[in-house]
């Protein structure tokens, strides 16, 4: 049987980027054994066909075998404080993500973007900028696509979403340009604090030779030489002034030709401006891919309007910031808006949502904290299911209203996954008579 101490590296865990990393190490002719903590991990079945060399340990990590490899390659679902991974760092074996990998063997520019919220929209507007171009781009990292799988495709340019967990474990990306879009309470179950979150998202700074921050968001701000900064508020390098997205002194978009809306977009927009400027991408290029960029799904997503009333799929929104930014965004629309919110709060304090609560009309929760954002309103009303949130909601509201998913909340308590609970979102409303 092969023993950690025939291979030399072991991979740690066996969800999509554990196998990413199987299939690179094996392209690279390296000998590599798999371990995941779960008894039934998710790929084993693929493992078995496509690489029946390679063995699969699973159940509790050992320390003491973990420390005989010479590196781990550690999935972002686990901690690197998990005592036995722990254990090994202690006795000097190398620990590394599949981003480190990945920065050690690309040759092309990379774009990278972290941040609590909006990683996914300014990473798909970056890509979409590059594609206007007519580059051939590499699109990917905790958007889905693991970062291992882009390579060996000939691309120009590499854009990386980049959770925290991947920043823990990435030493030497190197990026053209990067961005901490904004910092607020999220995975605090993973983290010892706040702060400690923060510092894992900075960690890209370092690792760029252009830092875009958030000039509205000085937890973005690392005091770094070199760095742009983007606002729509105030005065940056990219701001928003007089209804337009200024690069400098120019005028490169009016707000009226972008078929999104929020301020919160409009700085994913001004950021992803910056990004692809720092590439090279040519301004009208980028203009382009804005004029004509389509909202991912489950981001504040109109999924039908029923009786006049507009049903918005907010899955995305996981933690409260993302719910912040949807309800300041949505403040100057016409109707009122009924929340529907709830979930597994990640341990974040919820009370922050409290002053975006008092102007709804109608709040409805579910899931494992629920009643905790239920008791920042007195008429708040705690309900079993999406279904029956989507029928008190449309009981209630009137043409020009809005019934809005947006949970503040990670879903798993009660869904798969956020996208399954915006699909439950839309059925309900699909339910509804018209
Ligand atoms: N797990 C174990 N034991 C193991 C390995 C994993 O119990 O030995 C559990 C983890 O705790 C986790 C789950 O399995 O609950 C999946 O973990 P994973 O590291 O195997 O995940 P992957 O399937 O490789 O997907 C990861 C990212 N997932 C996480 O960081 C949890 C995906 O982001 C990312 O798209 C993918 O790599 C490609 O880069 C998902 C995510 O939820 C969408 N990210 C978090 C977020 O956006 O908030 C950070
Ligand atoms: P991420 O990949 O960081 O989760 P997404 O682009 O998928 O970000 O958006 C996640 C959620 O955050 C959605 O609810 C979206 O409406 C909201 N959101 C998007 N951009 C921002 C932003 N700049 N600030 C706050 N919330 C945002």
């Amino acid at each position: 049987m092969m023993t950690a101490a025939t291979a030399n590296t072991i991979v740690l865990g066996l969800g999509i980027t554990g196998l990413s990393c199987v299939r690179y190490l094996r392209q690279q002719g390296e000998s590599v054994m798999v371990w995941d903590s779960r008894s039934q991990p998710p790929g084993a079945d693929l493992l078995a066909a496509q690489y029946p060399e390679v063995l699969l340990r699973t159940g509790a990590l050992d320390g003491a075998v973990l420390s005989q490899a010479q590196r781990l390659i550690i999935s972002p679902g686990l901690a690197l404080a998990t005592p036995a991974v722990a254990e090994a760092i202690a006795n000097g074996v190398e620990v590394i993500g599949d981003i480190e990998l990945f920065a050690r063997a690309v040759a092309a520019p990379v774009i990278a973007i972290t941040g609590s919220n909006g990683k996914s929209t300014v990473t798909t507007m970056v890509g979409e900028m590059a594609k206007a171009a007519g580059w051939s781009v590499g699109v990917g990292g905790n958007i889905g696509v693991p970062a291992l799988d882009l390579l060996g495709q000939g691309h120009q340019l590499y854009v990386l979403e980049l959770s925290s967990f991947q920043l823990e474990t990435t030493h030497s990306l190197n990026a053209v340009a990067a961005t901490v879009l904004n910092v607020s309470e999220d995975h605090l179950d993973r983290y010892p604090d706040f702060e400690a979150y923060r510092q894992a998202k900075l960690a890209l700074y370092p690792q760029s030779q252009l830092c875009v921050e958030n000039g509205d968001d000085p937890l973005t701000v690392s005091g770094v030489a070199n760095a742009v900064a983007f606002s729509v508020q105030g005065e940056a390098a990219y701001q928003l002034h007089d209804g337009q997205l200024y690069c400098g002194a120019v005028a490169r978009v009016a707000l009226a030709e972008l078929p999104f809306f929020g301020k919160h977009n409009y700085a994913n927009a001004l950021a992803a401006m910056a990004l692809a400027d720092a590439a090279g991408i040519p301004a009208e290029a980028s203009k382009q891919a804005l004029v004509n960029f389509q909202s991912l799904p489950h981001r504040c997503q109109l999924v039908a309007t029923k009786a006049g009333v507009h049903y918005l799929n907010d899955s995305k929104a996981t933690n409260v910031g993302a719910t912040a930014a949807a309800l300041a965004g949505l403040a100057d629309e016409p109707g009122n808006i009924y929340l529907i919110a709830g979930g597994d709060a990640k341990g974040a304090d919820v009370n922050e949502l409290a002053p975006l609560l008092a102007p709804l009309a109608g709040l409805y929760t579910l899931g494992k904290d629920g009643d905790r954002i239920a008791a920042l309103r007195p008429d708040a009303v705690p309900v079993n299911s999406i279904e029956q949130a989507v029928q008190l909601a449309a009981s209630q509201a009137t043409p020009g209203d809005i019934v809005l998913l947006s949970p503040a909340c990670a879903s798993l308590d009660m869904f798969r996954s956020f996208e399954h609970r915006g699909e439950v979102f839309a059925a309900a409303v699909e339910a509804l008579p018209c």
